[in-house]
């Protein structure tokens, strides 16, 4: 197995120690030191269950007792497919006791994308629910094992029918071993947008990631009586720690778990638990402002709304106060690290008009033009970042990883981006062909394979076009082989893909040719760019 690592220079550890930012914490730890300090405290609401502390940490001794029973050694990487159940927290802080790495897998994701993460990782277990919204994992689960031999174990939570039960771990926790992890080892694998290609796996240790999650809590000023609901998909990184269940585990707040994120899920939760925060994407955000005049629950309780993942407009964003009654908090974050925040007590205009500063005073930031020069101040360019919780490499991605860092050490996060007198950064788009659909990011080049998989496909260029709603959809254009196939046709077919339902593009247009200008060989990207224009100007948006 290639070993799991997350390197930052001896000097910058050491900086980074010295400073308190990594404090030998783990995550076993964190829930262990709540237990100490309020066993009976309400840790996670979800499925009509309620569990203390206390009892939180009893069910994740049993889950890693009971993984190790199966034959998983720590180290192994376990594959996490769940919805937002409770279980989902017994499951992970199971595996961090286990000293298993999860790696969490959206409950969108199909057995394309779910094989390559087994692979890419070299899991060798698996843990689905038996269904969510009307899709049986179990299924998911057979068809993926079928394909990776070297997956040994599928654990479900629920109804487990052939597969390991969770639900029935019996296994003794004296059994466990006492020692914990190192906390500058990496303790779980999440999974990046993916601008080129398949996703890549992002590496995070205990130190680095506790870090970014304590002062996040900070930031969002949680206490033990916050109450916050996870309403994204538990697996994302905005909701597992700006400032998310993370950040409420780690004071010793209530998470709610909801099942999906629409207002008709959420409200009658927030109402009956006394939700004081939550974090939404920005097309969900509009839905709950559209929700709200029409709502039969009291929402009253909520203080705070986090929005990010995609760029929250002005317009939209001024209308959060008066129309949800909380304050709104803008994050611009990443799985690979850096994560900003506007500040709760900021005057009106930054919360509206920007994405926020950096956690850290360590967090450097660097704007640069495409020829890696700094742009002068105030001026938009590339978004480049080193700091105590940003990655400095992908796991196994040799090429992806020369790409993406610079020679000393900087992440091309590959926004563009512009900085406010007051220090604040302002998302003005970004340099790289992903399609940024409703928070979730899609790579162009990977949904282009999919396509050109297809026998009537000759050739297909992706690109993202502005979306009143979704803020940005999937466009393909399809030079077809022969006669062309109807455009829903082209969409069933790649739905049969097994590939997450988001990157079936939402609108295809078949063209005969791609005007290639001129100068005859363009890039892919340049070719992007031009059809964009072109579907611009078409629908008067250039
Ligand atoms: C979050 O993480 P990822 O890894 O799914 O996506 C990161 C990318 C950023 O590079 C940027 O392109 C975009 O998502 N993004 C935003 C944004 N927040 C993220 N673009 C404009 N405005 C924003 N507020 O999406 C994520 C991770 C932690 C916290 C919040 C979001």
């Amino acid at each position: 197995m290639i070993p799991l690592q997350q390197v930052w220079p001896d000097d910058l550890a050491a900086l980074y120690r010295a400073k308190g930012y990594w404090r030998g914490e783990t995550f076993s730890q964190l829930l262990r030191n709540r237990v100490e300090a309020q066993a009976d405290a309400v840790a996670v609401v979800g499925m009509d269950q309620r569990w203390t502390y206390g009892e939180l940490l009893a069910k994740a001794e049993t889950a890693a007792a009971g993984f190790l029973a199966l034959g998983l050694k720590p180290g192994d990487r376990v594959v996490v497919q769940l919805p937002n159940l409770p279980e989902f927290l017994s499951v992970i802080f199971g595996l961090f006791r286990a000293k298993l790495i999860p790696v969490y897998a959206l409950p969108a994701h199909r057995s394309t994308e779910i094989v390559h993460f087994l692979r890419r990782a070299e899991a060798s277990a698996y843990v689905v629910a038996d269904r969510h919204e009307g899709f049986d994992y179990r299924a998911l689960a057979r068809a993926v094992q079928a394909e990776v031999p070297e997956l040994r174990h599928v654990v479900v939570v629920g109804e487990a029918e052939e597969f390991a039960s969770f639900d029935a771990f019996r296994a003794d926790p004296a059994s466990l071993p006492t020692e914990d992890a190192d906390p500058s080892d990496v303790a779980f694998l999440q999974i990046s947008g993916g601008s080129t290609g398949l996703s890549k796996l992002i590496p995070r240790t205990h130190d680095d990631y506790l870090y970014s999650v304590r002062e996040s809590a900070v930031i969002s000023k949680l206490s033990s009586s916050s109450v916050y609901l996870t309403a994204l998909p538990a697996a994302h990184n905005f909701p597992m720690s700006s400032p998310g269940y993370l950040g409420a585990l780690y004071v010793g707040a209530t998470v709610v778990m909801s099942p999906s994120p629409s207002p008709d899920a959420c409200f009658p939760l927030i109402e009956r638990e006394g939700v004081t925060i939550t974090g939404l994407v920005p097309p969900l955000a509009l839905l709950w402002m559209q929700a709200a005049p029409r709502k039969t629950h009291d929402i009253s309780s909520l203080e705070v709304l986090l929005v990010g993942g995609a760029k929250f407009l002005p317009e939209a964003a001024r209308r959060v106060r008066p129309e949800l009654g909380c304050t709104l908090q803008q994050v611009f974050g990443m799985a690979e690290g850096l994560v900003n925040y506007t500040r709760l007590d900021d005057p009106e205009t930054l919360i509206v008009e920007t994405q926020g500063r950096p956690i850290s005073p360590d967090d450097e930031i660097l704007i640069v033009d495409d020829a890696g020069a700094p742009v002068a101040e105030g001026e938009p360019g590339n978004l480049l970042t080193r700091g105590p919780y940003t990655i400095r490499a992908y796991h196994n991605e040799p090429a992806a990883n020369a790409r993406s860092f610079t020679d000393d050490g900087f992440y091309r996060t590959g926004d563009v981006v512009q900085r406010t007198p007051e220090g604040y950064l302002v998302v003005m788009g970004r340099a790289t062909d992903h399609i940024n659909r409703a928070g979730e990011k899609i790579s162009a080049e990977e949904v282009e394979d999919h396509l050109l998989a297809h026998p009537a496909v000759f050739d297909a260029a992706v690109v993202s076009v502005p979306d009143d709603y979704l803020g940005e959809r999937i466009c393909a254009f399809v030079i077809p082989n022969g006669t062309a196939p109807r455009g829903v046709e082209l969409k069933a077919w790649m739905r049969k893909r097994d590939i997450a339902d988001f990157k079936v593009p939402d609108q295809i247009v078949f063209v005969e040719d791609f005007a290639v200008t001129a100068v005859g060989k363009v890039s892919r990207r340049e070719l992007r760019a031009a059809l964009r224009q072109r579907i611009l100007e078409e629908e008067g948006k250039a």
